[in-house]
């Protein structure tokens, strides 16, 4: 294999002044004229630009005169130009290509979605484009000119020259090819305009198909607050006359931050109270944040090499997951993200994909865009915070921007920035970024009465089991928050940081009277997973006066997980549980948000991940089942107070997305979807008839498919929006998520047989293959129908969009936890999907680990 390793890296030999581009756009046949002034590095050598197959050469010269033949090699990936052909010199190679945009099903280089032209360069699209030393530590001023019919010509930069059929912009920043981006179509801005901190004028338009601009409204917004919010909490200004962002409808991912020039997936720019959910309203904002954020933490500084992805990715998630807790509320957010981690990033750490956030070796970068790099990424960014503590992590950020900007930096960059700025050694923290795994954390209690006015000793021990390659792991540094809560509720002892370094230590805590509750791992202060000796009593009693927003939350999660393992060990259902979770429920005082977060039982995902965590093997179906079972029991349990609630929640006059009414909605939502259980789904009825948004519309018609009930109202949401992409994706989605297991592989083959599963469409197939993931009894069918259905189309996709078929291959990534008869039909699929002839690069790496 092809493999890639960072040990192996190497500057470029030639340095790159200036890029210069023309295109002469046409559907199947764009001309694309590069030329590029280069200068050796030290001793003239070889001279290699990647570009592969789809990219025909029509022309070559240097300093305007064609080299010998002799001196031009080509394989499929790249061009050679021999030294011999070389001066040693500054001098200009200007390349003359065609390439086929319209051919371009894997949505990576130029392509055509919807009949607008658009790019995706990152990671490596722009050697689909032409010839170009496609590597990040690359960097160069820009220069482009657009020929084309198309009536807007957009590219990164500063306009210099708009007229019929022609553009030209210039942009000063020097940048690596992945943020270049040319877009060409038919489209409409929704304008504004943003004045800089330092008075400097920049016009902001959010481009989308004409008759969408009605939707755009809200994207506009949130990046106006992006760019407010950039300036006053990390002193970042935008350095361009405008900022330009486009929503297009095939898209392999979310977004992309090309320089002054963002493209985003349509969904997350195009939002209406009728078409959009609260969920994908506070997406969008945070989207297109993190996007603009990328403009100082990607663009300005970026990464030396792929390996270092974490550098721009992890910082800016962090950066985003700031801003949407300025914006909104904090805890709640806090809370947000941890479940994702665990959700994502716990579940890639527990099996075969399992890698560091800084990895070492890859065969196609485009598989590590992963939940390790982005969110835990972040999440070391906010450990680093809590170690140097706030005034530390200003000061290295300060020193960051300062001492690279301009640069292609390294993790040892980042680094060495914290521990100029703040002394502080971090060789130890270090290995948060090359050893993969989540560290087991253990905890016990010893209590002394007697000794100095009472004693607590807390004795931790830490362990991270082995990942692929990497067998032993030294102990990590880990920031532990813990406060005490006296018996009384009050707190004893505010958070203290504790800094774990050895494998095992203690820590102890003097005149205390009469022995307290641990509230531990704070804020989740660090990415962990905490075992401790807690029965459900304390539990309760933390989940009604813990202090930390976080900590209560978990608490209630630890009740909860204790009821389903007591269920599905046929035992009762945790009185415990039912009771606290009715007193948080009934808590005025407490948000709305944070109260729908506590209402919401664990995932049969997120139970299957804790269950193998502990080591035992999870039963999908019995998951399901204790799941289903607590929260009828909650129900009933609860039945009045859930019904006070949810008419409560009821948020009156006309919608608006703010964090506030989401929160009542969340909580509305929460009390419906258990009172489903017990009500045959009237209530949904009701709601989904009368919602006069999209949010309340789909909780109403996710609870009918889970009664039965879910036709007529599928069939009215089709015949309203039928038309309307995004929430036909919805549409395709719910069907499949919410059907009972046993239906769901049939469910999903009645849709994908539909002349509207347009599957090339990345949504829509995201929708369908990730819905039925996202059924996880139902995908883990015994009978292994969900594993070979999604292998088929992983296979059928390969050949279309390799990147999303790879990226959907991770389905598969917990198979080895499962029962053997499940094990046996996975590891079937997968290697009916290994032996494909002409499988990409992509999905074989991506396979060939989780078989390994
Ligand atoms: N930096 C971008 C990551 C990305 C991407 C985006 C769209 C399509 C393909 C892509 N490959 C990599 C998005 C981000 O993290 O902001
Ligand atoms: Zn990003």
């Amino acid at each position: 294999a092809n493999a890639q390793y960072l040990a192996d890296y190497r500057p470029y030999p030639f340095i790159l002044d200036q890029t210069v581009l023309d295109f002469a756009l046409s559907p199947d046949a764009t001309e694309v004229t590069a030329t590029l002034s280069l200068r050796p590095r030290e001793a003239v050598e070889d001279l290699v630009l990647d570009g592969g197959r789809g990219v025909e050469l029509l022309s070559l010269d240097i300093d305007g005169r064609a080299p010998d033949p002799a001196h031009v090699r080509r394989d499929g990936e790249s061009l050679t130009i021999a030294a011999a052909a070389l001066p040693d010199a500054p001098f200009a190679l200007t390349t003359r290509v065609r390439i086929d945009p319209s051919a371009n099903t894997a949505f990576e280089g130029l392509y055509i979605s919807g009949g607008i032209f658009c790019t995706q360069c990152e990671a490596e699209g722009f050697r689909h484009i032409t010839f170009y030393p496609d590597r990040p530590d690359v960097m160069a001023p820009f220069r482009v000119t657009i020929r084309s019919d198309k009536p807007v010509l957009l590219s990164n930069g500063n306009p210099v020259a708009i007229r019929d059929g022609f553009a030209e912009w210039n942009d000063p920043w020097p940048k690596p090819a992945y943020l270049f981006a040319l877009v060409a179509g038919d489209l409409v801005a929704v304008s504004d305009r943003f004045t800089t901190r330092s008075g400097r004028r920049v016009d902001l338009n959010v481009w989308v198909r004409p008759g969408d601009q009605d939707r755009a409204g809200f994207a506009m917004q949130s990046l106006i607050k992006s760019m407010r919010w950039d300036e006053d909490v990390y002193g970042r200004e935008y350095d361009l006359d405008v900022f330009n962002m486009v929503a297009v409808d095939d898209f392999n991912m979310g977004a992309m931050e090309n320089k002054g020039l963002n493209i985003f997936n349509s969904k997350l720019v195009l939002a209406s109270p009728e078409t959009a959910t609260d969920a994908d309203y506070e997406r969008i904002e945070a989207v297109i944040a993190h996007e603009y954020f990328h403009n100082w933490t990607g663009n300005r500084i970026t990464c030396r090499d792929w390996f270092q992805l974490c550098l721009k990715e992890g910082l800016t998630v962090f950066r985003d997951q700031q801003f949407t807790a300025d914006m909104r509320s904090a805890p709640v957010k806090r809370i947000e993200d941890v479940h994702t981690l665990r959700a994502r990033q716990f579940r890639e750490d527990q099996g075969p994909l399992a890698h560091p956030v800084r990895p070492e070796r890859y065969e196609e970068i485009n598989n590590f865009y992963t939940a390790t790099v982005y969110e835990k990424g972040a999440e070391l960014i906010g450990m680093l915070k809590r170690l140097v503590g706030d005034d530390g992590y200003a000061s290295a950020l300060d020193l960051y921007f300062d001492r690279h900007d301009g640069e292609a930096a390294t993790i040892e960059d980042w680094l060495a920035v914290f521990q100029d700025a703040t002394g502080r050694d971090l060789t130890q923290f270090k290995r948060w970024y090359t050893d993969a795994g989540t560290p087991h954390l253990t905890m016990t209690e010893d209590w002394d009465a007697g000794d100095r006015g009472g004693r607590l000793t807390l004795n931790f021990t830490q362990h991270t089991p082995p990942t692929p390659g990497q067998d032993d792991k030294p102990p990590r540094v880990i920031p532990i928050a813990v406060g005490l809560i006296g018996p009384n509720g009050d707190e004893v002892q505010p958070t203290r940081m504790l800094e774990m370094t050895e494998a095992r230590q203690s820590f102890t805590f003097d005149g205390l009277g009469a022995r307290p509750v641990v509230s531990a791992l704070r804020g989740f202060s660090a990415p962990v997973i905490l075992d401790r000796p807690i029965d459900d009593r304390n539990r309760a009693f933390l989940l009604a006066h813990d202090t930390d927003p976080f900590a209560r939350w978990e608490a209630g999660r630890d009740l909860a997980m204790s009821a389903l393992m007591s269920l599905a060990q046929g035992g009762d259902a945790g009185a415990d549980f039912i009771d606290a979770i009715g007193r948080l429920a009934a808590d005025r005082d407490a948000d709305p948000a944070f109260r729908a977060l506590c209402l919401m039982l664990p995932g049969e995902e997120e139970i299957a991940t804790a269950l193998a965590a502990r080591g035992a093997t999870p039963d999908p179906d019995a998951i399901h089942a204790a799941r289903e079972d607590l929260a009828r029991r909650v129900a009933e349990a609860h039945a009045d107070l859930l019904a006070r609630l949810y008419d409560a929640m009821e948020v009156p006059g006309p919608y608006s997305p703010d964090a506030d009414a989401a929160a009542r909605r969340s909580l509305r939502i929460a009390a419906l979807g258990l009172l489903n259980r017990i009500d045959r789904g009237d209530r949904a009825e009701v709601l989904f008839g009368t919602a006069g948004n999209m949010t309340e519309r789909m909780a109403a018609l996710n609870c009918l498919i889970r009664r039965g009930r879910g036709q007529a109202a599928l069939q009215a949401l089709h015949d309203r929006f039928g038309d309307n992409r995004l929430v036909m994706d919805k549409w395709f989605s719910v069907q499949v998520m919410a059907a009972p297991p046993q239906d769901a592989v049939a469910v999903a083959t009645q849709l994908a047989a539909r002349r509207d599963f347009d599957w090339k469409n990345p949504n829509r197939f995201r929708a369908l293959l990730g819905g039925l993931a996202a059924n996880h009894a139902g995908f883990h069918a015994a009978d292994g129908s969900g594993y070979d259905f999604t292998a088929d189309w992983l296979m059928k996709m390969d050949g279309a969009n390799p990147q999303i078929a790879a990226r959907m291959s991770t389905a598969f990534e917990t198979w080895p936890r499962y029962d053997k008869g499940r094990r046996d039909r996975a590891l079937s699929a997968l290697q009916r999907i290994a032996a494909m002839p002409d499988i990409s690069r992509n999905l074989r790496e991506m396979v060939s680990r989780m078989i390994a």
